[in-house]
C-alpha cells in the first residue's frame, strides 16, 4: 500500500431538478456508490459527486407552474434529491448544486480560459431547438420533432458565443486512441469516434433567450448554454479554479446513461483542452433501464420509484437486483416480478438463510461462540480453496465493473456452502468429541465463507453485509476492511456471536408486488411527488375562445404610435409593487424613466445593457406613486399574460424608430 492513498474521483451526473429520482437515476447512483465503496474497500481516498441541474428553461417553467421564484423552487428539489439519497444510503462526498456560487465562479473561470486560448468567438446561430433537452438539434429541418424526445422542435435565432468545437476534431481522435480506456463500454467508443470522425460544428455555449442561467460576466443578457454550465460541475465539485489544492482532479470515472455520452465524451474533453485543464481518465456510459421496453421516463410517466421498493424489500435489495439483473453497459428490463424473485431466492434463501442457519447451528452447539476448525476433510478444503478463488475473481471483475459477475461468483461461493451444510449435517452428528470437532470444523468453515462473503458483497450490499459482520461478532467496521488483506483463514475461534436478526425475511410475491404498487402511486399522487410527467409541466392551453374580430385601423393610426429602440441602463425592484420595475431607457434622444410590470419575471440585473422596443409618445402617468414616461413592449404569453419582452435578433442603433 502507497505511504500517500492514491486518490479515485468518481461523479454521477447532476441530475435535473424538474422531477425527482426513479430508478433510473437511482441506478447510476447506486453504481457510483458501490464503486466508492470499492474503491475505499481497496485503500484510495476516494472522493464521489453527485448533484443537481438547476438552470434552463424546463426549470423556469416548473417553478413558475409551482407559483414560486426559481430560486425557491431548485432550493426545494436540490433539498429532495439530498434527502432521498441520504434515505436510500448513498452518502456523496460532494453534492454539487449548479446555482452554488462556487459552481457559479467555476463556470465564469472556463469560460474565460476559454475565450483567453481564442476558443470561444461572437455569432448568430439559427436553429432547430429542443426546450425539453436544452438543446439546438444539428440538421434538423423546421417542423421536425426532436430525435431524441420527440416532441417538437421550435425555430430560435440569437447572439451566442460560439465554442470552436471544430479545432478540437484532431486533438480528440488523438485522445481516443492514445487513451483507449477513455469511453467505456468498446461499444460506444465507436459510435463517439465516427461522430468525431464526421466533422464537428462550432457550439454556441450561450443563450440570450433564457433567463434563468448563469450570467457570462459583463455580457448580461447572456447566460451560459445549461451543458457548459453543468459539466463544469464535476470541477467546481473539488475546487473549480483551485482544484489544485484538492488534488482529486481529474476524474478518475464519470458514469453517465448513454443518453448523455457525447456531452461528456466530446463536448467537455473540447471544453477542457480548450482551457488547458487536464482531462478525465474515463467516462462509463451504461444502458437504459426499460419498463415494458421503453426507456423509463418523467414525460412517458413510466417510472419506477426506488422508495417503495427499498420501503418493502430493504435498498440493499434494488442495489443487489440492480448490480445483478443487468449486465453493465446494456439495457435492462425492470419488473417487480424478477426483482421479487430474485429477493426471495438469492437474498431470503441464499444469503439470509445461510446466514442464520450457520448462527443458530453455532449458538446451540458451541454456547455462541466461533468454534474451532479441528483436523479438516478434502471437502472442507475444498470450499476453502473455492472461497479464496473467489477473491481474487471478485476484485478483478468489481475492477472492470463487471457487477453482475462479480454478484455471480460470490453467490456461487454461497450455493457451495449451503450445498456443503446440506452434505457433511452438522446437525445429525452426536455428542462426542470426535463429533463435536468435526461440527466444529463444519461451522467454522461456513462462518469463515460467510465472513469472506460480506466482505466482498459489502460495496453492493452495505447495510445486510454489515448486520453478518456483526453477526459473525467481528467489532471492526466493514467500511474500512481492506479487501486486499482479505484471507481464508483470519476468523478467530472462540469470538463470540453478535445479535442473530433476521436480513431478508420472505414475501410473498403478489402482495409484496401489490404493496410497492400502491406505495408508488400515494407518492406519485402526493403533493410531494415531484415526478410530474413533464407535459403535465407545460401551461395547459385556455380553452378556445369565439376570436374577436379585430377592428382594422389605418396606417396613419400606427403612425400616431412612435416606438424606438431603447436599452436599459438601470432596472430596480420599487417597494410595495411586487410586479413593477423601475427602469432607466436611453431612447437616442434621451434617458427615460420607466415602469414595466415585469418584476415577477425578469432580475433586475439581467436587464442591463438589453435592447427593447419602447413606445416612447405615451402620456406619462403614475404606477404605484412613481413617474412612468412611456412603455416596454413586451409578448403577452400564456393564459397567465407572462411579459416577454420584445427585442433584436441584429444589433440595432439606440433611437432607431420602428416603422
Ligand atoms: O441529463 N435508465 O440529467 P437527467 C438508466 N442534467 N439510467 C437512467 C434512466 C434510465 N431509464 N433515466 C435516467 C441530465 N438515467 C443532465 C446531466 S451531467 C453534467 C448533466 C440516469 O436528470 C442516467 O445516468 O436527465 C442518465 O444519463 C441520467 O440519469 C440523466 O439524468
Amino acid at each position: 500500500m502507497p505511504e500517500r492513498k492514491e486518490k479515485f474521483y468518481l461523479t454521477t451526473p447532476i441530475y435535473y431538478t424538474n422531477g425527482l429520482p426513479h430508478i433510473g437515476h437511482t441506478y447510476t447512483t447506486v453504481v457510483c456508490d458501490t464503486v466508492r465503496r470499492y474503491k475505499r474497500m481497496r485503500g484510495y481516498d476516494v472522493v464521489m459527486t453527485t448533484g443537481t441541474d438547476e438552470h434552463g428553461v424546463n426549470v423556469e417553467r416548473a417553478a413558475k407552474k409551482a407559483g414560486i421564484p426559481e430560486s425557491e423552487f431548485v432550493a426545494n428539489m436540490a433539498e429532495a434529491w439530498r434527502s432521498l439519497w441520504d434515505e436510500l444510503g448513498i452518502a456523496a462526498d460532494e453534492f454539487v448544486r449548479t446555482t452554488d456560487i462556487k459552481h457559479v465562479r467555476a463556470v465564469q473561470w472556463l469560460f474565460k480560459l476559454c475565450k483567453e486560448n481564442g476558443y470561444v468567438y461572437k455569432g448568430h446561430y439559427t436553429g432547430q431547438y429542443c426546450i425539453h433537452d436544452n438543446a439546438f438539434v444539428n440538421d434538423a429541418k423546421p417542423g421536425e420533432n426532436c430525435p431524441d424526445c420527440g416532441r417538437p422542435l421550435e425555430t430560435l435565432t440569437e447572439e451566442n458565443y460560439f465554442f470552436k468545437l471544430s479545432a478540437f476534431q484532431k486533438p480528440l481522435l488523438d485522445f481516443y486512441r492514445k487513451n483507449p480506456e477513455f469511453i467505456q463500454p468498446e461499444g460506444r467508443k465507436n459510435e463517439i469516434v465516427s461522430f468525431v470522425e464526421s466533422g464537428l460544428k462550432d457550439l454556441s455555449i450561450t443563450r440570450t433567450t433564457i433567463r434563468w442561467g448563469i450570467p457570462v460576466p459583463g455580457e448580461e443578457p447572456h447566460v451560459f448554454y445549461v451543458w457548459f454550465d453543468a459539466l463544469t460541475a464535476y470541477l467546481s465539485a473539488v475546487g473549480g479554479p483551485d482544484y489544485e489544492k484538492r488534488g482529486m482532479w481529474p476524474a478518475d470515472v464519470h458514469f453517465v446513461g448513454k443518453d448523455i455520452i457525447r456531452f461528456h465524451t466530446v463536448y467537455w474533453p473540447a471544453f477542457l483542452m480548450a482551457a488547458m485543464l487536464p482531462l478525465p481518465k474515463q467516462v462509463w456510459a451504461h444502458g437504459w433501464f426499460l419498463m415494458d421496453a421503453a426507456k423509463m421516463s418523467k414525460s412517458k410517466g413510466n417510472v419506477v420509484l426506488p422508495r417503495p421498493i427499498a420501503n418493502m424489500l430493504g435498498m440493499d435489495a434494488l442495489r443487489y437486483f440492480m448490480l445483478r439483473e443487468v449486465v453493465f453497459g446494456q439495457d435492462g428490463n425492470f419488473s417487480y416480478d424478477s426483482l421479487v424473485t430474485r429477493y426471495n431466492s438469492d437474498l431470503a434463501n441464499g444469503l439470509g438463510n445461510l446466514a442464520s442457519r450457520t448462527a443458530a447451528l453455532i449458538e446451540k452447539n458451541f454456547a455462541g461462540k466461533v468454534p474451532k476448525s479441528a483436523e479438516r476433510q478434502p471437502q472442507d478444503d475444498a470450499l476453502a480453496r473455492e472461497a479464496q478463488a473467489a477473491i481474487g475473481e471478485v476484485l478483478e471483475r468489481l475492477d472492470k465493473m463487471e457487477f453482475a459477475r462479480a454478484l455471480e461468483a460470490i453467490w456461487s461461493v454461497i450455493a457451495a456452502a449451503d450445498k456443503y451444510l446440506t452434505s457433511e449435517q452438522p446437525w445429525a452428528l452426536g455428542a462426542s468429541e470426535a463429533d463435536q470437532a468435526r461440527k466444529g470444523t463444519i461451522l467454522w468453515t461456513t462462518a469463515e465463507l460467510l465472513r469472506i462473503v460480506s466482505a466482498l458483497a459489502h460495496p453492493v450490499l452495505p447495510d445486510s453485509t454489515a448486520k453478518v459482520w456483526a453477526l459473525l461478532g467481528q467489532t471492526t467496521s466493514l467500511d474500512s476492511l481492506e479487501l486486499d488483506g482479505l484471507r481464508w483463514g483470519q476468523l478467530v475461534p472462540g469470538t463470540p456471536l453478535g445479535k442473530s436478526q433476521t436480513l431478508f425475511p420472505r414475501v410473498e410475491k403478489t402482495e409484496a408486488i401489490e404493496r410497492i404498487e400502491s406505495m408508488a402511486n400515494e407518492e406519485l399522487n402526493s403533493a410531494s411527488a415531484v415526478p410530474k410527467p413533464a407535459s403535465a409541466l407545460a401551461t395547459p392551453a385556455t380553452p378556445a375562445a369565439t376570436p374577436a374580430v379585430p377592428e382594422k385601423i389605418g396606417i396613419e393610426d400606427f403612425a400616431k404610435v412612435e416606438m424606438r429602440v431603447g436599452q436599459i441602463k438601470t432596472a430596480e425592484r420599487i417597494v410595495g409593487a411586487d410586479k413593477l420595475l423601475k427602469l432607466t431607457v436611453d431612447i437616442g434622444t434621451e434617458i427615460r424613466q420607466i415602469c414595466a410590470g415585469i418584476a415577477q419575471y425578469y432580475e433586475p440585473e439581467s436587464l442591463i445593457g438589453r435592447k427593447v422596443v419602447v413606445v416612447v409618445n405615451l402620456a406619462p402617468r403614475k404606477l404605484r406613486g412613481v413617474e412612468s414616461n412611456g412603455m416596454v413592449v413586451a409578448a403577452s404569453v400564456g393564459p397567465e399574460g407572462r411579459p416577454v419582452i420584445a427585442g433584436f435578433l441584429e444589433d440595432v442603433e439606440v433611437g432607431a424608430r420602428l416603422k
